[in-house]
């Protein structure tokens, strides 16, 4: 096939808020910096969804949504020199180039060099390598990986190879949940040993803050989870939290209010998990005064804003937020997966269910129920 474009199934997203449609679509063959992935399993991230609800204002359709995948090279372009046919992949949606002034800088893990493109849902050369079979349309990228199909283009910056013997259907899982998470606690925020933290949501995303802030506190310290969903009390207990608090039961209390209470003044860190604005300004207000601090990871509506007291930043809090836990894709994903062949990174456990592509709709369905954490898709 190298040089030539595929036939394959995708989920298209033909319209916001619609189901997806599996379908045929051509895959052509990688350009000069491009990798062709013959993907064999993704999970589906609650962006996904937002995205398929029409409120993302990055969001065009149609398009080939998926960014948690993992596979095996199939072909390359030319030029390409960090990967090679049949190597063990995972897609990057935070790419690393190594030279623009974002990767220059060591500051921060977003790379600048595609993210124009990527954010229009094409290529760098600024063209679609999907097209739809039955009506011979163009298809949109989505976030440099669309990995809700059998095989994918991605430039060559946006992979990475990682360990063979690692599980693909479990590897999957860190090409965004799970990294973004456990980064956003080990990597962004520099929680010690007896801080007091709070992660709002227990997705895939908050559950894994819970296990990198465990890692961190060693025992010392609490780690209070916040969800409206009871179910995820028993998740939360699993990765490592000492509290649990549902926000819709504590007496009509504003949730930062009877968080500062119950912890004598509040967390050295706090984490948004569930793209709520409001949920984000509690996030801030229950950060203990002086030096508390806040990691949005949630990603809002389009239109959404959010608001706090300038007071409360002038009283020593602090507001940040972080894109794929501020992991470097390439230089620091081996490494997590090395953790999870170690037995120092949990993955299997976030997986709730296993089903082919043409489920993917369920998959969506049970994650909006509050059903899953993590479904895995064999594609
Ligand atoms: P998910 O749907 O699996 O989990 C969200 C959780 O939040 C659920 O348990 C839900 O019950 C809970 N929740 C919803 N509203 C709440 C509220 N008002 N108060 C408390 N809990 C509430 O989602 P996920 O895949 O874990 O993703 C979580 C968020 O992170 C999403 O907004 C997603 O788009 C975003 N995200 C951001 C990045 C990043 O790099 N910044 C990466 C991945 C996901
Ligand atoms: N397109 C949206 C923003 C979406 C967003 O914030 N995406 C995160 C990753 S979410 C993964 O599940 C991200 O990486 N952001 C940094 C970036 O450069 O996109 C909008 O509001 O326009
Ligand atoms: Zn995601
Ligand atoms: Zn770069």
């Amino acid at each position: 096939t190298v040089g030539k474009p595929v036939i394959c199934k995708a989920a298209i997203a033909w319209e916001a808020g619609k189901p997806l449609v599996v379908e045929d679509v051509e895959v052509g063959a990688p350009k000069a910096h491009e990798v062709r992935i013959k993907l064999a399993y993704t999970g589906v991230c609650h962006t996904d969804a937002y995205t398929l609800s029409g409120a993302d204002p990055e969001g065009a359709f149609p398009v080939v949504l998926g960014h948690e995948g993992a596979g095996i090279v199939e072909s390359v372009g030319e030029g390409v020199t960090n990967v090679k046919v049949g190597d063990h992949v995972i897609a990057l949606y935070t790419p690393e180039c190594g030279e623009c002034k974002f990767c220059a800088s060591g500051k921060t893990n977003l790379c600048g060099k595609i993210r124009a493109t990527q954010g229009r849902g094409v290529m760098p050369d600024g063209t679609s390598r999907f097209k739809c079979v039955r009506t011979g349309e163009s298809l949109l990228h989505f976030m440099g990986c669309s990995t809700f199909s059998e095989y994918t283009v991605v430039a060559d910056i946006s992979v990475v190879a990682v360990q063979p013997e690692a599980p693909m259907d479990r590897t999957c899982l860190l090409g965004c949940g799970i990294t973004t998470g456990y980064g956003a606690a080990t990597i962004t925020a520099n929680i010690q040993p007896g801080d007091n933290v709070a992660v709002f949501g227990a997705g895939c995303v908050g559950l894994s803050v819970v296990q990198g802030a465990a890692a961190k506190l060693k025992g010392k310290g609490r780690i209070f989870v916040i969800d409206i969903n009871d179910d995820k009390k028993s998740w939360a207990t699993k990765f490592g939290a000492t509290d649990f608090v549902n926000p819709t039961k504590i007496d009509g209390k504003r949730i930062q209010d009877y968080l500062v209470d119950v912890t004598d003044g509040g967390f050295e860190w706090t984490f948004d998990c569930t793209g709520n604005v409001e949920v984000m300004r509690a996030a801030l207000e229950c950060c203990h005064k002086g030096w508390g601090e806040s990691i949005i990871i949630g990603v809002a509506a389009a239109g959404k804003e959010i608001s706090t007291r300038p007071f409360q930043l002038v009283t020593g809090r602090v507001w940040r937020g972080c894109a794929f836990g501020g992991v470097k894709g390439r230089s620091q994903l081996p490494g997590l997966v090395q953790d999870y062949l170690d037995g120092v990174l949990k993955v299997d456990e976030f997986i709730t269910d296993r089903r082919g592509l043409s489920d993917i709709n369920q998959a969506f369905h049970d994650m909006h129920s509050g059903l899953a954490v993590r479904t895995v898709l064999d594609v």
